[in-house]
């Protein structure tokens, strides 16, 4: 009897349909999930944006959850991405920069849905691997381009079929590829649609529209951009560079370097076109939004909304992302899911949340087992009742890439309260960079770097101790953690291919 209903549950599983407490079989509920590329925690309405406003980003966290501190673990693309497919943290999946391929058996949460029965399909920007575009593991329907893709007429390959170059702006074809394969969709069998936005990275350009929609708005330069006097020394000569606020800003500035105070307009331009970007991504989640709810699956369907890693727009002189700075590890993270939180009630969470607790939080609320191993940790239970045993602190990382040398390897501790980081040189001998320390609580602009006062070197201590800790917790220790050497921040300006 026992061996039969292992085999009806086995049945039930391979066809997508679960069965609710009372033990009637339901259709499992399919996942939209929307990504961003470096959008930043503060581009969106809902986190009380001045001049951008993002209504339909906006009601999925009016009508769900808005998660309030979400954070990345490594702040650049493809690491990030990766960790939010699978779970875990960079050096685990081993993409640790933008040239690396996602590793083609590692599990992911789609493979898991795809294995219970969902279909799966992957539209968009992937970009984990430069020159390659075709279909990966874990999808069945697979649509993307090599490396960055482009904001008009991008070539996409059509599940490894066909290559073909899509007219017009990048955000409106995907999203009409999007609802094409939202509309094929069987109603009894669920569906999982990863979309990959190019919007918000750079180099930002608009659609026509939306070109002057931010004209006359005056961007100044953060205050931080000059109180750089008790930072680390790179931060000073990252200034000028690529990622600096006086270098070229993307090709927003023409010449460059310029520290002239009236330079500050190619800092609004190019800040003015970020955001415009967006407007098109708002555009289009308020598409997919109608379509769900046309076809009546819009609280059948688990709806995320969030960007891949942040992005520094002028504080501490930076521009790009890397760093543990919180504007490059804030990420935007909303999600809508009857089944998770009542419309009528939604939540806003201040817990501090990470982008490999995605995959374990949205396999438990597929019900679709787990996958192994994960360092990330499910929210549902966080969400919904509270949970006292949430997690206070978690580490970051970054390596030192020799194409983009503007930022050094980087290991840091962020609590409620406090974050430490640390510049390792790679060779295991003393750090030639001054550390940090923010109270991020009071201080969360990073004002004031605290590591050389006295009074707080038994929190810098405790800080240090905490790292290593969590750390060895995902099995890096000093004989197994590998890094590259700081090679130094360096002035000339990256491969024009790999911008
Ligand atoms: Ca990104």
């Amino acid at each position: 009897m026992k061996l039969r209903i292992v085999h009806l549950v086995a049945a039930a599983l391979a066809v997508g349909a679960f069965f609710t407490l009372r033990g009637a079989p339901a259709k499992r509920p399919n996942v939209l999930f929307i990504l961003t590329d470096d959008q930043r925690s503060d581009a969106l309405g809902l986190a009380g944006n001045k001049h951008l406003k993002t209504p339909n980003m906006d009601r999925i966290g009016r009508e769900g959850v808005y998660f309030k501190n979400a954070f990345c673990t490594t702040s650049l693309c493809s690491p990030s991405r990766a960790s939010i497919l699978s779970g875990v943290y960079a050096h685990t999946h081993g993409v640790v920069d933008n040239f690396t391929e996602y590793p083609a058996n590692f599990r992911s949460f789609s493979m898991v849905l795809q294995g219970v029965g969902y279909d799966t399909g992957y539209i968009g920007k992937w970009h984990m691997g430069e020159n390659n575009d075709e279909p990966r593991p874990g999808f069945n329907w697979f649509v993307t381009h090599k490396g960055q893709g482009k904001y008009f007429d991008t070539e996409f390959n059509f599940n490894g079929k066909k290559r073909e170059v899509v007219k017009g702006y990048y955000t409106h074809a995907i999203t009409n590829m999007a609802e094409e394969f939202i509309t094929r969709q069987r109603r009894d069998q669920p569906w999982c649609l990863f979309l990959g936005h190019k919007a918000s990275h750079s180099f930002y350009f608009p659609e026509p529209k939306y070109e002057k929609a931010f004209a006359g708005i005056r961007v100044p330069y953060p205050e931080t951009a000059f109180m750089l006097d008790d930072k680390p020394a790179w931060i000073k000569d990252r200034l000028y560079t690529w990622h600096g606020i006086y270098g070229p800003l993307f090709e927003w500035r023409k010449k460059f370097p310029d520290d002239r105070p009236e330079a500050v307009k190619d800092f609004e331009a190019m800040t003015r076109a970020y955001w415009s970007t967006l407007l098109s991504v708002d555009d289009s989640v308020g598409r997919l939004y109608e379509l769900l709810r046309q076809r009546g699956e819009l609280d059948n369907t688990i709806i995320v909304f969030m960007g891949d890693n942040g992005l520094l727009n002028g504080e501490h002189g930076m521009v790009d992302k890397r760093t543990m700075h919180e504007a490059s590890i804030r990420i935007p993270m909303l999600v809508r899911y009857p089944g998770l939180t009542v419309p009528a009630h939604p939540k806003v969470v201040d817990r501090q949340v990470l982008t490999i607790d995605m995959a374990p939080s949205l396999l438990e609320l597929c019900g679709a087992g787990s996958l192994k191993g994960v360092h990330g940790r499910s929210w549902v239970k966080l969400v919904q009742r509270g949970d006292s045993s949430w997690r206070s602190s978690w580490f970051y990382h970054y390596n030192y890439e020799k194409q983009f040398p503007y930022t050094p390897n980087v290991r840091g501790v962020r609590t409620d309260s406090w974050k430490y980081i640390h510049y390792p040189h790679g060779d295991a001998k003393p750090d030639r960079h001054l550390a940090e320390l923010y109270n991020v609580e009071f201080d969360p602009e990073e004002r004031h770097n605290l590591i050389e006062n006295p009074k707080y070197a038994g929190v810098v201590r405790d800080l240090q101790r905490e790292l290593q800790k969590l750390m060895e917790a995902t099995g890096l220790n000093a004989a197994t953690e590998k890094m590259p050497l700081d090679e130094g921040i360096k002035k000339e300006l990256p491969d024009a291919k790999i911008r």
